[in-house]
């Protein structure tokens, strides 16, 4: 931005008037890169595949609005990226008060957009939606180029600057919009793209929007790869891709789209032999993590029609209790998405749909389009009230454990596990628990350990696979009842809370070999089933123990990756250097596992987040799951596979 507009900002009375447009202006750019995290969460990993989100949406909005089929995503060899859309193109003529070329105003004012709203169901609020001139702002060059009305216009910026005005660069039939940035290395500490991720929210807007192609190319050296996404079933595709794993109960899924009162409502359902329910919900395109009124609308109408089907052909006359909604969903695997012209976003992470109008709107819709779709496919309908009962059975079964447990629990004087060595402090915001595997490991760390505020809790061997156990097997299972008294936070729907959680940091500590990601696997699928909102809140991590211990003489150093090794030893010269791989955490005395480990002024942690919902829970079926065979691939080719999880 110019330096004028700067200056003019700290001038408050100034002696020239500004109308709304220039006041926009003013606090634009320059704002942003001075607080990016303000307008992108943050600049770790997320805020930079976020930069990639944002300038993607905008094509996608275009594709929303009918006018584009196409989007091509390209990773270079300098970490730049390309998004290249066959649309309309940013308009390029005269804005009427900026006097400037529109996509200049596109480009370099904040939240320029509403002037050229060309969607209704542009994002107004939450992570998305910021913007694309902010994209700009935060990229060390940016460039674009709009094929519109037979003509090649483009720009080029530098951290958001215009380098010339918009030029004529050639001719060209077609139209679209291609973007090409380089995020600016001032900003973000560490630029590296992560396939993977951006693969993940490629799939989901592809399933979002049936007929959509996005293609994800990375031309890195040594990295190529090709994606490509496109999906004619849409939200039944994606379904079927949550549940791609798991036996289904019944074949095609059950999926709609309609709208009511404005809001458009797509919804699939598909069901699987498993306990736990998976449904993954969206506003606009965006992951709705904390959920909101959609759901509940969804979820309301769900159990009513069940429980009406039930009731109208006489199926549950043999049960004493009551149907309960929680039953309905067992195994329930189901993606929600509504188009909403003004989202309001709340919640801790300002995931949770708040308008209350769409609550009635998505009940109604789904209670209609359901009733008469029982009616015409008795088969289904029977199937699924029948498992329905099955689970209202077990959760009376489990009702029963857990009144044992906890009645257990309150007798015993020391209600918390005999193997976990808590840590003096109580205050939850301070306090750390390590989940160890194994019982050595447990030992070194808890000599090793700041008494404090580090409580050490060793698991025995494999935890139990929650994914394929019913919560009455979970419950009785010892490791899984020393995680949940440890935590004090409770479990299942009711008795679950997190406010209560007795540690603000779970770290899991496991060895770095296949066992130990295998462990940590189970241990991540339990909380993510059990208490998904610890790992929402943040409170999950993972620690990163080393790899290799590269020593000469009294010189001991640790590497975390083979290239932190190769570089330490050169570092230390090559001659006499000895390297110990660690294939255990018990390998280490507890002075190195606290130094290397366990440590905040030395330690690495890998935040666990939620960034991509549908992702996990396509991740932990497949880890999980009861095929065998996309698992052993799965393992294969992402021996790293947590990274997929945003840490
Ligand atoms: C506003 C109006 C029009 C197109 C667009 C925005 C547009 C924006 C982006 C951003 C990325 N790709 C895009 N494609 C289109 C169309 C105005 C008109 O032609 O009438």
């Amino acid at each position: 931005m110019s330096k004028a507009m700067i200056e003019d900002k700290e001038n408050k009375n100034g002696s020239q008037n500004y109308d709304a447009n220039s006041i926009q202006v003013l606090k634009g750019l320059e704002a942003v890169r001075r607080r990016p995290a303000m307008y992108i969460g943050d600049i770790s990993t997320r805020g930079l595949h976020h930069l990639v989100y944002e300038v993607v949406d905008n094509s996608v909005d275009e594709a929303m609005a009918g006018f584009c089929d196409q989007i091509d995503v390209t990773i270079h060899p300098d970490q730049s990226i390309t998004v290249s859309d066959n649309g309309r193109g940013i308009p390029v003529d005269m804005h009427p008060t900026q006097k400037k070329s529109a996509l200049e105003v596109v480009m370099t004012m904040l939240h320029a957009g509403g002037k050229f709203e060309h969607s209704s169901y542009k994002v107004s609020g939450g992570l998305h939606g910021v913007g694309v001139s902010v994209v700009n702002a935060l990229s060390a060059w940016c460039r674009v180029e709009v094929c519109r009305d037979g003509e090649v216009y483009f720009q080029e910026y530098r951290q958001g600057d215009p380098v010339e005005p918009v030029k004529k660069i050639g001719k060209r039939k077609k139209t679209g919009t291609t973007t090409t940035f380089l995020p600016d290395s001032t900003v973000f500490p560490k630029i590296d793209f992560s396939f993977d991720i951006l693969a993940g929210r490629m799939r989901e807007l592809a399933f979002l929007n049936p007929g959509l192609r996005i293609d994800l190319k990375s031309e890195r050296p040594g990295r190529e790869k090709q994606e490509s996404f496109m999906f004619k079933g849409g939200l039944a595709s994606f379904v079927e891709y949550l549940n791609e794993s798991k036996n289904k109960l019944f074949k095609k899924p059950i999926a709609f789209d309609k709208e009511l009162d404005g809001v458009g409502v797509s919804v699939a359902i598909q069901y699987n032999d498993g306990y736990s329910e998976s449904i993954c919900t969206y506003v606009n395109n965006i992951s709705t993590i904390e959920g909101g009124t959609h759901l509940v609308g969804f979820r309301t109408a769900f159990t009513r029609t069940i429980n009406n089907y039930a009731q109208k052909n006489n199926l549950t006359k043999n049960l004493n209790f009551q149907l309960a909604g929680e039953d309905s969903r067992e195994g329930l695997a189901a993606v929600i998405s509504v188009r909403v012209v003004d989202p309001q976003f709340e919640g801790q992470t300002k995931t949770k749909l708040g308008n209350s109008e769409v609550k009635g709107i998505v009940e109604r819709v789904v209670g209609e389009y359901l009733a008469q779709y029982f009616e015409e496919n008795p088969p289904v309908a029977k199937k699924i009230v029948e498992k329905t009962i099955e689970a209202a059975r077990s959760r009376e079964a489990a009702r029963k454990a857990k009144e044992l447990t906890r009645r257990k629990t309150a007798l015993d004087n020391a209600a918390l596990p005999g193997k976990l060595a808590d840590c003096a402090t109580t205050d939850p915001e301070e306090a750390e628990i390590y989940i160890v595997e194994g019982d050595s490991a447990g030992g070194s760390a808890k000599q090793g350990r700041n008494r404090r505020n580090q409580a050490i809790l060793p698991l025995r061997g494999k935890i139990l696979n929650v994914e394929k156990a019913r919560i009455d097997k979970i419950l009785a299972n010892e490791e899984i009842k020393a995680l949940i008294t440890a935590m004090g936070c409770g479990i299942g729907g009711d008795e679950f809370n997190p406010e209560k959680a007795r540690y603000h940091k779970i770290i899991i500590m496991t060895d770095a070999d296949i066992d130990g990601s295998h462990i940590r696997t189970l241990i991540l699928t339990f909380f993510f089933r059990h208490m998904k909102e610890l790992i929402e809140r943040g409170f999950i991590y993972i620690a990163q123990p080393p790899l290799y211990q590269v020593r000469k003489g009294k010189t001991e150093k640790y590497a975390y990756s083979d290239d932190e090794r190769d570089l330490l030893v050169g570092q230390l010269g090559g001659d006499g250097v000895t390297i110990q791989r660690y294939k255990g955490l018990g390998e280490m005395n507890p002075e190195q596992l606290w130094h290397t480990t366990m440590n905040p002024e030395t330690r690495t942690l890998l935040q666990v987040s939620m960034a991509d919902a549908a992702q996990c829970e396509h991740l932990f079926s497949l880890l999980m799951g009861d095929e065998i065979e996309p698992r052993r691939e799965f393992i294969q080719q992402n021996a790293t596979y947590v990274r997929n999880l945003d840490v």
